[in-house]
Order: C-alpha cells, then sequence, then structure tokens
C-alpha cells in the first residue's frame, strides 16, 4: 500500500488529523492496535475549548457535537467549605467551554471516517517505523498472520503516551521532560444527574474532588487517591461516601448515586518531548505530551497539534513550501508549555501533598482566598481555562 500520510493511532488525535486531511484531498491510512469499540470505551476527556470545536466544524463533524454538547460559562472553585464561581464568560471577554465526552468526539469522527469509506486498519499488531529519515519513510504491521508494509510521505505518530513513534525516535536527537505526581485520580462515570449545572474544583483537606459531568443525565467524578490505591480497593459506595465528604452541604444534598459504569484510575504527569519532529516523522497528542488532566488541556493540546500539522502538510503539498514542517515543533511546544505550566499550577494548588504539611494547605488557602477577590487573579484562571488565543504572544 502506498499513501501520502501513515498516521499511528486511531484515538482522538489520529482520526481528527485524517478526518481534516481527508477534507483537503490528502490521503491517510490510520493503523490502530485495539478494536474501535476498546478505543471507545476508555472514558477520558470532557472538556472542549474553542479551538477544538473549530476543528470539529472544519472536519465536517460538529453537528452532534453542537446539538449535545452543553457550553459552559464558568465553573467552582470549592474550599474552606465554600463555593466560588470562576466567570470565564465575564473575564475572557464572552468566551466559554464546551463539555463533550472525548469517547463522542472520537465516536463522530470514527462515523466520518466509514461514511468516506476511508481505511482504518484496526487490530494492527507490531507497528514499527522505518526510515523516516529519509524522503521514503515506511511502515510495517503485523494482520491477520501476514506482515504488511505502507510506503508513505510522512508518519504521524498519534500513538499516545505509550506508542512506538516516540519510542522510535533517535535516543541522541530526542529530549523528554518528566514530573510524576505523588498520586492518581480516581474517576467514576455514572448515569445520575450531576449536582450542579457546572463543574466543581473542589481542594478540601482530605484531598482534591472534581465534580464534571457528560450530559444533564450523566455525571463523571474524580478523587485524588494514593498512587497505591487499585480500583478494585473501592466500592462504588466507599466511593461515593468519600466523594461527599469532599464536597459542600449544598452539593452534598443534591448528590445522586448509583452503580458506576465505569471505574478507572489514571496517574498524573508532566510530560513533554522535545522536538515533536524527526525527519518525516511527527509526533501529536499524547505520543508527545502529557499533562495533569486537572486543567483539561490533554484532548485540546492534541487538537492544537493535529490543526499544526495540518496546516504543514498542506503547505508542503499545495504550495511545496517545508517552511510549516520546519516550524512544526516549534509551533506546538510554545503552546504546549503554556498548557504544561497551567496544568502544573492548577494541580499544586488543588490537590494535597502532606509532604507539605499543614502550611502547604494554609498557603494553598490563601492563594484560592486572593484568587477570588482579585479580577486579575481570576482573570489569569480564567484566560488559561479556556485556552490562549493561537496568536498569544505573537
Ligand atoms: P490516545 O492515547 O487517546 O490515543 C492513542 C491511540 O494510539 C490509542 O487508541 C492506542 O491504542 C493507539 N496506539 C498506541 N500504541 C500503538 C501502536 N504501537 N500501534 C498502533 N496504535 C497504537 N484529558 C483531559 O483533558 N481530561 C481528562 O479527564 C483526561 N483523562 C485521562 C485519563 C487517562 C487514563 C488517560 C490515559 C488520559 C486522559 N486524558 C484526559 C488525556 C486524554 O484525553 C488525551 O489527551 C487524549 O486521549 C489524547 O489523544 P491522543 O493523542 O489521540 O492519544
Ligand atoms: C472530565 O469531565 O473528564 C474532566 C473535566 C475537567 C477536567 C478533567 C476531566 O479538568
Amino acid at each position: 500500500m502506498r499513501v501520502q500520510v501513515a498516521i499511528v493511532g486511531g484515538g482522538p488525535a489520529g482520526h481528527l488529523l485524517g478526518q481534516l486531511l481527508h477534507k483537503v484531498g490528502i490521503d491517510a491510512v490510520i493503523l490502530e492496535r485495539q478494536t474501535g469499540d476498546y478505543v471507545l470505551g476508555r472514558i477520558r476527556a470532557g472538556i472542549l475549548e474553542q479551538v477544538c470545536i473549530d476543528l470539529m466544524d472544519e472536519a465536517g463533524v460538529g453537528e452532534r457535537m453542537h446539538k449535545e454538547g452543553l457550553i459552559h460559562g464558568g465553573f467552582d472553585m470549592l474550599f474552606k467549605g465554600e463555593r466560588h464561581r470562576i466567570d470565564m464568560n465575564k473575564l475572557t471577554g464572552g468566551k466559554n467551554v464546551m463539555v463533550y465526552g472525548q469517547t463522542e468526539l472520537t465516536r463522530d469522527l470514527m462515523d466520518a471516517r466509514k461514511a468516506a469509506s476511508l481505511t482504518t486498519i484496526y487490530e494492527a499488531g507490531n507497528v514499527t517505523v522505518h526510515d523516516f529519515d529519509t524522503a521514503k519513510p515506511r511502515v510495517r504491521y503485523e494482520k491477520d498472520g501476514q506482515t504488511h508494509e505502507i510506503e508513505c510521505d510522512f508518519i504521524a505518530g498519534c500513538d499516545g503516551f505509550h506508542g512506538v513513534c516516540r519510542a522510535s525516535a533517535p535516543r541522541n536527537a530526542i529530549r523528554e521532560y518528566e514530573k510524576i505526581y505523588p498520586f492518581g485520580w480516581l474517576g467514576v462515570l455514572s448515569e445520575t444527574p450531576p449536582v450542579h449545572e457546572e463543574l466543581i474544583y473542589a481542594n478540601s483537606p482530605r484531598g482534591f474532588a472534581l465534580s464534571s459531568q457528560r450530559s444533564h443525565t450523566r455525571s463523571r467524578y474524580y478523587l485524588q487517591v494514593p498512587l497505591t490505591d487499585k480500583v478494585e480497593d473501592w466500592s462504588d459506595e466507599a466511593f461515593w461516601q468519600e466523594l461527599r465528604l469532599r464536597l459542600d452541604p449544598e452539593a452534598r444534598a443534591k448528590l445522586v448515586t448509583g452503580p458506576s459504569i465505569e471505574k478507572s484510575i489514571a496517574p498524573l504527569r508532566s510530560f513533554v518531548t522535545e522536538p515533536m519532529r524527526f525527519g518525516r516523522m511527527f509526533l501529536a497528542g499524547d505520543a508527545a505530551h502529557i499533562v495533569p488532566p486537572t486543567g483539561a488541556k490533554g484532548l485540546n493540546l492534541a487538537a492544537t497539534d493535529v490543526k499544526y500539522l495540518c496546516s504543514a502538510l498542506i503547505e508542503f503539498y499545495r504550495d511545496k513550501s517545508e517552511a510549516g514542517i520546519d516550524h512544526y515543533s516549534q509551533r506546538c511546544l510554545r503552546r504546549i508549555w503554556r498548557a504544561e505550566r497551567f496544568s502544573w499550577w492548577f494541580t499544586g494548588l488543588m490537590h494535597r501533598f502532606p509532604e507539605n504539611g499543614e502550611i502547604g494547605q494554609k498557603f494553598q488557602e490563601a492563594e484560592l482566598d486572593y484568587l477570588i477577590h482579585s479580577e486579575a487573579g481570576a482573570r489569569s484562571v480564567a484566560e488559561n481555562y479556556v485556552g490562549l488565543p493561537l496568536n498569544f504572544g505573537e
């Protein structure tokens, strides 16, 4: 097989890239090691920035998102038993975010790809990437007991944190930055109405909690838990009991519990790869960077990487210019580090760090108290949360 772009990884980054390339007539194949159902079964992000919403529209798959997505103009920060709303819409001159699950976004992209009869090879085993330091890179994979080879002009590594593409980059050409947090997020998805119409981020003496949602009838909750916890250690009842203890009385009274339809523990890390381009191989999304989910940036960063990569490839094929692909890494990394910084800061503000002692909690409470009484402080939170403009600082 020969294509212009071989996309490794069929998560949101891979499928969004595939759809955007298709819209401009660049042919691509997606190689995904799992089944489509497995990919859709992973419950992850829930918040879309305007940049991501616009890209879904550009990809021609925004219809259900606009019908079912929930526009949020603010969120609450809960500490010392009281909730304080960050009015993002007012503080950013009218910007909002949208609640629309990553699962639904990926499903919309998969459906569009299928409707256009575009090729996604699921259960592609043992994918390997070759000769990306030449003008004729290749990708190999195993399927149905046979080894297959794809010739291409470019390889897009959209294969997530544990993928093969970053791992295949020459070690002397890559620099990795990493910070691992001393706790994880225990997440529960339940077919129960949310306790509040917007999100609640809670900094409680017992630890962080987040009350999020997927719709008016489906809730997503998270608790900060020790890294030693296993998901089987947490019964549904134990989860609901602990969540109650971390919420304020009003939210507690409104909490509707029910059976978990998904329950998992995700580790938290800050991670960035520099550069994101290796000859004719480009990394995008979690393949290149990871943020602690506190700032709801992971999926949104993947979307902007894909936006930049797609425009670079259009320049190459349409304008015969390599300027875009030469500038890709630098363009992505400026935005990535800003989001990494915000996600790290927000994680530090909202989670318990026992190693910092009681005084650490007091510092956090003082910073939170400042933020809710300072328009400048609240605006800083709001403009980072809705997503900095693409041309910020230019
Ligand atoms: P993904 O990891 O989603 O997709 C990569 C794809 O590549 C996968 O389908 C994988 O099967 C495939 N793949 C891997 N290796 C391969 C190989 N060798 N060959 C072929 N295919 C291969 N972000 C938020 O904003 N909020 C959250 O609450 C949140 N929760 C998260 C929870 C977890 C457990 C994780 C891991 C991430 C979470 N994220 C969250 C971040 C998440 O949403 C990512 O940002 C998003 O999935 C990025 O999408 P991709 O870059 O496509 O990577
Ligand atoms: C989610 O709904 O999954 C979610 C929302 C906001 C976050 C993280 C996760 O910061």
